[in-house]
């Protein structure tokens, strides 16, 4: 990959989709530029370039990419080291659990937006139910070892330190992991390149986010 190319990554400060692609380009240490925007009111230039008007969207030079795990598949065949496996049904298999993971990020964002304790409760059931989907991969061993990064880890440590905070913020946000995610959930927001892969005042900043919506979780 011509390491001259400029990548630009256009962000909206709270995004979990937009934070999957930071980790990976730390963890790749490649350099780019990040632009955030305010998706309530997008300028001209971002809705010109993003077919749906959502982050991420990602400049490489002036071609655009757009869908987070596309970004991430992209990143991973352009720059070493490979953090997909090199089995291709093992990289189905990883490509599918990341869909997974992004259908889980949603009904978390519903979670975390919930006006009402019985909208909390009934998402919250649902995400633990979907979280104990996770057990039975992480047990084979398919994604989640310790000392082996993967294109899976960086699509859901997002979700995971939004967890974090959540139950921060409100103890009935507490959404209980089964043993091996809550191992797996531990270990990802130790790594370096999630921890430094939010704004300093990310806690702050999602606990307004989330008041001006009105949410339960942060209602005192
Ligand atoms: N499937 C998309 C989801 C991205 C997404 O939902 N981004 C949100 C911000 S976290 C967004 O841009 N929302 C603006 C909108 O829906 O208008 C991906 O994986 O990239």
């Amino acid at each position: 990959m011509d390491g001259n190319v400029n990548i630009k990554l256009v962000s909206f400060a709270l995004c979990p989709f937009v934070q999957r692609s930071v980790i990976l380009l730390d963890k790749k240490r490649i350099e780019y530029e990040l632009e955030y925007i305010d998706l309530e009111q997008p300028p001209e230039w971002f809705k010109r370039l993003s077919p749906m008007g959502k982050v991420p969207l990602m400049l490489v030079g002036d071609e655009v990419l757009f869908e987070s795990s596309v970004i991430l598949d992209y990143l991973d065949e352009s720059y070493d080291p490979r953090f997909h496996p090199q089995d291709t049904l093992r990289r189905a298999q990883h490509k599918a659990w990341i869909e997974f993971g992004s259908a889980l990020l949603m009904t978390q964002h519903g979670l975390a937006t919930a006006t009402d304790r019985e909208a909390v409760l009934e998402k919250k059931q649902q995400l633990e139910a979907d979280l104990g989907q996770l057990t039975s991969p992480l047990k084979q061993g398919l994604f989640g070892g310790a000392g082996q990064f993967s294109l899976v880890d960086a699509a859901y440590a997002p979700l995971f330190m939004r967890f974090d905070r959540l139950a921060r913020f409100d103890p009935i946000g507490q959404v209980s992991y089964p043993e091996p995610v809550a191992a797996w959930a531990a270990r990802l927001l130790s790594l370096p390149s999630v921890r430094g892969s939010v704004v300093d005042d990310f806690s702050d900043r999602y606990r307004r986010f989330l008041e001006q919506k009105d949410a339960w979780l942060v209602r005192a």
